[in-house]
């Protein structure tokens, strides 16, 4: 068994971990990251896109921020489309920000580049990871890398292992509590090399279902539309799916659709998620580790960028001021914020898409508040200050 010693041991390298390591590191605080994928593997999810200002502030501390600079693209706003009109959501006006889209995968790519020139170790093709002794302050984590048996001493481990990673089933059943919904569809994902849609970034709930234009880069375009749970991806050729698309998108909309064959296709399913607390002994969870919320409000990513930033602020407190009081605050902390985008993810989720179960009640209560949203400066500007990310 080959054992080293570090002050932290961070499981996973998706944005999550990546981001805490180099966040470690820039302060001085040394840490290993172990990820089980090969580098090309976490670089092959398509996931998200929209970024908020801890994201992107993150990156610039961290002066990991000049291709997102030079190739993120700014959205002053977002719209809401409900078959008919095209509701102008206007943050740059309404709360003086802006969402940055700049793909998970290109910020992924950026920090995965920087971690040998930053001295940040990561551990590729790590196999059974197991964590050790993670209620009292000597945890240790064993796992095997190219057929040996490895062992690692940590002070902390920090989860940032996603939601089927082994931190968060280490912690012992009955400490902490799971609040969760499952959502009865899934999003049926393309994406193409096509100019995106003019309008934007549009959330559409049309009668026949939900759909949302977004994209990558000016010539790269990223859609959505949602399909029961069950459905097999063989039925949605990629006329099919163009052909929903324009549709639920709307005639205003559809008209600056651009069509290409698809580069990536592929349905996620739905599901909020929060496991509580987020910290047990030595142990603390960041990220998709600790909670999923419907890709709906675009917070997955963004959220794991806030626990990152207080995870990392009550490390280096520890270490470095030796503040014994920052650790046990980091979950209260981290699920207060989280709790916040839930909420939001939760109840944009339940207006945007038709349920199965929903009558003509629940269709009227859609109705209402989109025109709610339509009509009112408050409820815009309540929408845009959730949508831009509240502050950490
Ligand atoms: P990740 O990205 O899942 O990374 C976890 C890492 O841990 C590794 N791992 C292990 N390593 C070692 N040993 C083990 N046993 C391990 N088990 C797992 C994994 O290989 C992986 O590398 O979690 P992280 O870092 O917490 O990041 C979370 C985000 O990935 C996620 O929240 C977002 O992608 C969610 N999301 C969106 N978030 C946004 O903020 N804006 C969006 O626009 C947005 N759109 C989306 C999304 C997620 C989607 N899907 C597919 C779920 C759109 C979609 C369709
Ligand atoms: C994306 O571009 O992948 C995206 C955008 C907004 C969302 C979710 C995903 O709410």
């Amino acid at each position: 068994m080959n054992t080293r010693h570090t002050p932290v041991c961070i499981i996973g390298a998706g944005p999550a971990g990546l981001l805490l390591g180099h966040l470690l590191r820039a302060e001085g605080v040394e840490c290993v990251v172990l990820e089980q994928r090969t580098p090309d593997y976490v670089l092959g999810r398509i996931r998200a896109g929209v970024l908020e200002r801890i994201t992107v502030s993150l990156l610039e501390r961290l002066g990991l921020d000049q291709r997102l600079k030079a190739e993120g693209l700014p959205h002053d706003d977002v719209l809401l489309a409900d078959g008919e009109r095209l509701i102008r959501i206007d943050l740059a006006d309404l709360v003086g920000q802006h969402v940055t889209v700049y793909g998970q995968t290109e910020v992924t790519r950026d920090l995965m580049a920087a971690a040998v020139p930053r001295g940040l170790p990561v551990i590729y093709g790590a196999e059974d990871v197991r964590l050790h002794d993670i209620a009292g302050d000597t945890p240790h984590v064993t796992y095997t890398h190219e057929g040996a048996d490895h062992r690692i001493d940590a002070r902390f481990i920090v989860g940032c292992d996603g939601f089927h990673g082994p931190s968060r089933r280490a912690i012992p059943v009955g400490i902490g509590r799971e609040y969760e919904r499952v959502y009865p569809f899934g999003w049926l994902g393309i994406l193409a090399d096509v100019p995106p849609c003019g309008a934007g970034l549009i959330y559409a709930n049309h009668e026949r279902g939900f759909a949302l234009a977004s994209q990558r880069s000016a010539t790269r375009s990223r859609y959505y539309i949602d399909v029961p749970v069950t459905e097999d991806i063989a039925n949605w050729p990629d006329d099919r799916l163009w052909d929903e698309l324009e549709t639920r998108l709307g005639p205003e909309a559809a008209a600056t659709v651009t069509r290409g064959p698809s580069i990536e296709k592929s349905i996620a399913p739905l599901r909020s998620y929060v496991f509580a607390p987020m910290r047990h002994g030595s142990l603390l969870l960041c990220g998709d580790a600790a909670h999923i919320v419907p890709p709906t409000g675009a917070k997955g990513l963004n959220l794991a960028a806030s626990d990152v930033y207080y995870a990392a602020e009550a490390l280096t407190a520890f270490f470095l001021r030796h503040d014994n009081d920052a650790i046990p605050r980091y979950s209260d902390k981290a699920l207060n914020r989280v709790w916040q985008a839930e909420r939001f993810s939760w109840s944009l989720t339940r207006l945007m898409h038709r349920f199965p179960d929903d009558g003509p009640f629940e269709r009227a209560m859609q109705v209402a508040e989109l025109d709610y949203i339509a009509t009112s400066r408050a409820a815009q500007l309540s929408f845009a200050e959730q949508y831009v990310g509240l502050p950490v």
